[in-house]
């Protein structure tokens, strides 16, 4: 196992797409294995690698960690985006739970057969549910939590420029949310990171999909 740190997962964002946002900003470079084919994902499951048969899966620190959140967690310690404190730390938790929540309801439509309805919902839910947690904790802090970034902050930039994609001008009545997010864009890494030619990921396609629903041999995904 080499020092760098490795992800396994599609060529698209999906669940691992937080994880390459959270280690650019801590500024760890990282090599991808993407998952093209059935057989690379039977060998990750014949050589044990996946305690539960699933990806994302990131080798870091000569361990082969699963589970998005538990690897989200990880890294957020290990490079201080995870607050200064026990209380600090579950603020930063329970915003980035809220997220991952709205990031997922927006990373499963690619698979519906009829993403319509399902949408409306998420941009009902966004603007009534979830914006309005951060227009308020912006209001007055440049920071979610303890006047310092954390990985809520992060998820909080990528779920909004995800919102943005799907929904025009959807920050409008959110203003705070806004210019957190202009803050954000200026970090020197997130700046590179979001501009062409990064490892960011582009929007989900059919191929992407195609290939999902390949390596894991189903013919439709329940959610
Ligand atoms: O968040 C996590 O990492 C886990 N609780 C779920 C991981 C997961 O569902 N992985 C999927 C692919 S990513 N898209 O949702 C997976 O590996 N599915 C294959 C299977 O057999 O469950």
């Amino acid at each position: 196992m080499s020092g760098k740190v490795v992800l396994h997962y599609f060529n698209g964002r999906g669940k691992m797409e937080s994880i390459r946002w959270l280690l650019t900003v801590a500024e760890v470079d990282y090599d991808e294995m993407l998952l093209t084919k059935r057989e690379q994902y039977l060998e990750l499951l014949s050589d044990g690698s996946l305690m539960f048969q699933q990806v994302p899966m990131v080798e870091i620190d000569g361990m082969k960690l699963i589970q998005t959140k538990a690897i989200l967690n990880y890294i957020a310690e290990k490079y201080n985006l995870h607050g200064k404190d026990i209380k600090d730390r579950v603020k930063v938790n329970m915003y980035s739970e809220g997220l991952t929540d709205l990031m997922e309801m927006i990373m499963v439509l690619p698979f519906i057969p009829d993403p319509k309805p399902k949408l409306e919902n998420i941009e009902t839910k966004s603007k009534e549910r979830y914006l309005p947690v951060f227009e308020k904790a912006l209001a007055d802090t440049v920071y979610l939590v303890g006047g310092k970034l954390s990985m809520a902050d992060v998820l909080l930039l990528e779920c909004t420029l995800m919102l943005e994609e799907k929904f025009t001008g959807i920050l409008a009545d959110f203003p705070n949310v806004k210019s957190f997010q202009g803050r954000m864009m200026r970090i020197p890494a997130i700046d590179r990171f979001i501009k062409p030619g990064s490892k960011r990921k582009p929007q989900p396609d059919e191929h992407y999909t195609k290939t999902v629903m390949e390596v894991f041999d189903v013919k439709k995904l329940s959610f």
